[in-house]
């Protein structure tokens, strides 16, 4: 049950998944399934660029959901979302210092739109609402919300992991932009170590004071309370949509065409976050030191694009075009491909199934806040016959499932030989592994995750 709470849950978040739309991205599941859950209002970006209706409020309801959503103009669009929400916070929070592209001009992008959003969800909240606002490119909203009156629980959760403070300190202007997290009631991240970041820059670089019970009190007097939440997945549903894929023509496609072969698996947004180059090296590398698998082993990457107007995932999506038709070119015979590398998005149904049909789950993120790819893997399998997941240290879900195979994706022979380990796993150590690893993501699931959260905020 979700903790009593008389107004609605009014979640803002950059994007909304509409009823009819696939939710893609591990937010816009996990969100839809909360307001399903509670009932409430959804409000964020329409996704559309559109000069003559860019502010204006579209509505529509769904059952117990209500959708707000609103266009934005092309400068905004290109200096919030492209700007600096995806070339300078994102590669900030994913460790990435060398990518951050920092101007005024998309910093002041992102404080007008997020100055929209705060005037359009003004106008939408009544005083019970509990207001939960999503991820980095609404990091100022509550400080704006504030300053139009709003006085109701924000909470603010971030998806992406937290960077330590000295690298959080090289962003520009990083006080007037983080110092406003203060204007939320509760601050949740995804792990300890994220937390740990959080109260060690507003502690030595803000001159916050910490109070019991991860508290923070701010130089001029704000108070407000921060904690890591682990988002999960919807364990059950995942686990009988895996075995119910098994019945899907396009599962039994998949089976024949790959003649007993073991498969391994990865599916990501196209994302530099990802690891991808670093996963297919790992993987040529494992062909070329065990022959023995050549014809044996096929490495299926599912690898939607995303983001495609920032440079950066244009040109990583060439360099994995050109490291998959390397590999293939080295290794492949008529009979057989080694790497078969997929642009496209699938519904969640028969990712499932996917997964379920892969021996190895390989999810080598370089950072990530969580990873819901690897929870997912791991809930997909066959409880008789499970597959192994080989998980990067450095993805938030490494923090829960230490029966993975744990592996850091900088060097691939260490994730050439986690391969071959996983590879050749006796069935009782795979059974083993995965059943502690199953009893976790029963336990901390996505409901856990948004009734600790929403609970957290109501205290
Ligand atoms: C951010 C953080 C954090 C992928 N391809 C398809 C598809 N997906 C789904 C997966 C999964 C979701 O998208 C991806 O979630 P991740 O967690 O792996 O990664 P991000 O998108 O980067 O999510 C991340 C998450 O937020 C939640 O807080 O875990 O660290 O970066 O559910 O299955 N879904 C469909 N077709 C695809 O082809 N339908």
């Amino acid at each position: 049950m979700e903790p009593a709470h008389k107004g609605r849950l009014i979640v803002v978040s950059n994007r909304v998944a509409l009823p009819q739309q696939t939710a893609t991205g591990g937010l816009a599941s996990a969100m839809r399934d909360a307001l399903q859950e509670r009932g409430g209002l959804w409000f964020g970006w329409s996704g559309k660029i559109a000069a003559q209706t860019a502010g204006k409020v579209h509505t529509l309801r769904d059952g117990n959901v209500e959708y707000a959503t609103i266009d934005l103009s092309r400068r905004d669009h290109d200096d919030f979302y492209d700007g600096y929400a995806n070339r300078t916070l994102w590669p900030l929070l994913h460790y990435r210092p060398d990518l951050v592209d920092y101007n005024r001009r998309h910093l002041d992008g992102y404080l007008r739109v997020n100055s929209l959003f705060a005037d359009r969800v003004a106008e939408l909240i009544a005083p019970d609402d509990l207001i939960w606002v999503n991820d980095y490119h609404l990091i100022p909203l509550a400080a704006m919300l504030r300053q139009r009156g709003v006085r109701n629980r924000i909470g603010f959760f971030l998806h992406t992991p937290l960077p330590a403070a000295g690298l959080l300190i090289t962003l520009p202007r990083h006080r007037e932009l983080l110092e406003t997290l203060a204007s939320y009631d509760l601050v949740g991240v995804h792990t300890a170590r994220d937390l740990r970041a959080l109260e060690d820059y507003f502690v030595n670089d803000l001159g916050a004071t910490m109070q019991r019970g991860h508290r923070l009190r701010t130089s001029d007097g704000r108070r407000f309370k921060a904690g890591a939440f682990a988002i999960g997945i919807d364990t059950q549903k995942v686990a009988h949509d895996a075995a119910e894929a098994m019945n899907l023509e396009e599962i039994d496609s998949l089976h024949h065409s790959l003649e007993g072969r073991a498969m391994i698996i990865g599916v990501d947004r196209l994302d530099y976050s990802k690891g991808l180059p670093e996963r297919f090296d790992a993987y040529a590398m494992l062909l070329e030191r065990v022959p023995e698998l050549h014809r044996k082993v096929t490495f299926l990457q599912i690898a939607p694009p995303s983001r495609s107007t920032v440079p950066e995932y244009r040109q990583i999506r060439r360099e994995l075009e050109r490291r998959a038709g390397h590999i293939n070119g080295m290794y492949a015979a008529p009979d057989w491909v080694p790497i078969r590398y997929v642009n496209n998005s699938f519904p969640h149904s028969l990712l499932d199934g996917y997964y379920r049909t892969a021996r190895v789950g390989l999810v080598t993120p370089l950072r990530d806040g969580m990873n819901l790819v690897a929870k997912e893997y791991v809930a997909s399998q066959d409880p008789k016959d499970p597959g192994v997941l080989v998980l990067s240290r450095f993805a938030g879900a490494a923090q829960e499932l230490p029966q993975a195979l744990l592996v850091n994706p900088a060097d691939p022979e260490e994730v050439a030989e986690a391969l071959e380990q996983a590879l050749s796993m006796p069935l009782i150590e795979r059974k083993r592994r995965w059943r502690a690893m199953m009893d976790t993501l029963e336990k901390q699931d996505v409901t856990a995750w948004r009734q600790s959260f929403l609970g957290a905020l109501m205290e």
